[in-house]
């Protein structure tokens, strides 16, 4: 069985809360849980949230020794700013699809360019929760 992982980053653990009106109304429990109810059969999904950038990075580096399948990627605003993610995702050779709900390019410039996306091999941005659930199938079916 394929492990994907799915990491989110900053604030994003207060999705349902935070902004509805750019990040809805669905929260992180939610999501994961719909997230496992839809790929359980087909996958291992293994979800991680932090504030924190570097417990981020050791998490990268763990799911790289783990040679998991595929990891789908939100780093919230750790996106526009970290170099050290950034490092991690380019040097953890994993599969990654980067995931943003809302849709970056409609919003502030700074948001309009992502150090981390140049690890992936793609990008999902304005599609709301529905990017996880693409990315997920994507990293399954490969
Ligand atoms: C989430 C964040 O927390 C922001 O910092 C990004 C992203 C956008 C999202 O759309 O999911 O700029």
């Amino acid at each position: 069985m394929k492990t994907i992982a799915i990491l989110n980053g900053p604030n994003l653990d207060r999705l349902g809360k935070r902004e509805p009106e750019v990040y809805g109304r669905t929260t992180l429990a939610d999501l994961e849980a719909a997230l496992r109810a839809e790929f359980s059969a087909r996958g291992t999904l293994d979800f991680f949230q932090s504030n924190h950038e570097g417990a981020i990075i050791d998490r990268i580096s763990a799911w790289a020794d783990a040679r998991i399948s595929g990891l789908v990627i939100n780093p919230g605003g750790l996106t526009h700013t970290s170099v050290a993610l950034r490092d991690s995702l380019l040097g953890s050779g994993l599969t990654i699809v980067e995931v943003h709900i809302s849709n970056v390019y409609r919003r502030e410039d700074f948001r309009q360019r992502s150090l981390t996306a140049a690890a992936s091999v793609g990008v999902i941005t304005g599609l709301g929760i529905e990017g996880y659930f693409a990315a997920v199938r994507y990293l399954l079916s490969r």
